[in-house]
């Protein structure tokens, strides 16, 4: 039995339910090894919280890779997200080079920007070195504000399919065949992502909750990579995925004053479910 090995490079939010500690636990459940490199400590997330401290991590990477590369650790699947500085950005691209196994399938998530706006970390330094990654990557996972930041296409909450294959040429233009783009909303009460593989365009609709949490699109896409690095098809880890996420805001929606993120750990037994 082939048993994958990933590598998630994103950062420790020690407390808020984002980033690592999302991908850990949910990769994991997923049945896959995974092998993690902070990109930077945070006290918490920084979308709601102040005063937070923040670690970056980027001085360590050198000489990470450099262990990695003499041991001949290699991943079948690199998976990235919220990252530490601009600087960093090439190192992790070495990573894309020097830690990829044969057949390694990369999976960036720019996680930037969301509704409408970059977070407080991140400038268009940041952006247009994110653009460089996205080219490296297999697939790339997408909100609709990271989409406008990264193709310069204005950011609009109302839109048609027009707008949506603007962003989708602008993003492939970037040097990614394949695109998961999420919160793609064409009808009242309804949202969905988008599956652009290898330009061929695929949509699945799911219901929006009046609800929202921080930190779903983490969820998201750890539970995309794990069901995609368990052979699902694109198209059916985005299905999974959405389900998964759906059902996390959900209950998350019962909790009093659960603010900071989505609780998906009570939800992970659906998600093992999906997978087998
Ligand atoms: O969920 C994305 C994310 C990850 N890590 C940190 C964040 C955010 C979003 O704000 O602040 C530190």
């Amino acid at each position: 039995m082939k048993y994958p090995k990933i590598l998630t490079i994103q950062d420790i939010s020690c407390v808020g339910q984002c980033s690592l500690t999302v991908a850990l636990p949910i990769l994991s459940a997923c049945g896959i090894e995974t092998c993690i490199l902070p990109s930077a400590v945070l006290s918490t997330h920084t979308a709601g919280f102040t005063g937070f401290t923040v670690r970056d991590l980027t001085p360590d990477m050198p000489g990470i890779k450099a262990h990695w590369m003499k041991e001949g650790i290699l991943f079948d699947a690199i998976y990235t997200g919220y990252l530490g500085s601009t600087e960093q950005i090439g190192y992790v691209a070495e990573f894309f080079r020097d830690t990829a196994a044969p057949g390694c399938r990369k999976i960036v998530d720019p996680a930037m920007a969301d509704n409408g706006s970059l977070y407080p970390a991140f400038d268009m330094e940041y952006v247009e070195a994110m653009k460089g990654l996205c080219g490296k990557a297999d697939f790339l996972v997408p909100n609709i504000t990271e989409a406008c930041f990264l193709t310069g296409v204005e950011y609009r909450t109302e839109y048609d399919r027009a707008y949506i294959d603007r962003l989708l040429a602008g993003l492939t233009g970037l040097g990614c065949k394949n695109v998961i783009l999420t919160g793609v909303s064409y009808a009242p009460g309804k949202t969905g992502v988008v599956v652009f593989e290898n330009g061929c365009y695929a949509y699945y609709e799911h219901e929006k909750l009046p609800n929202s949490c921080h930190g779903t699109g983490d969820i998201y896409a750890s539970a995309f990579v794990g069901a995609l690095v368990r052979g699902k098809t694109a198209f059916d880890a985005a299905r999974i995925a959405a389900d998964y996420t759906v059902a996390c805001i959900r209950f998350t929606g019962t909790l009093e004053n659960h603010w900071y993120g989505a609780a998906f750990e009570p939800v992970l037994p659906e998600l093992i479910q999906a997978l087998n």
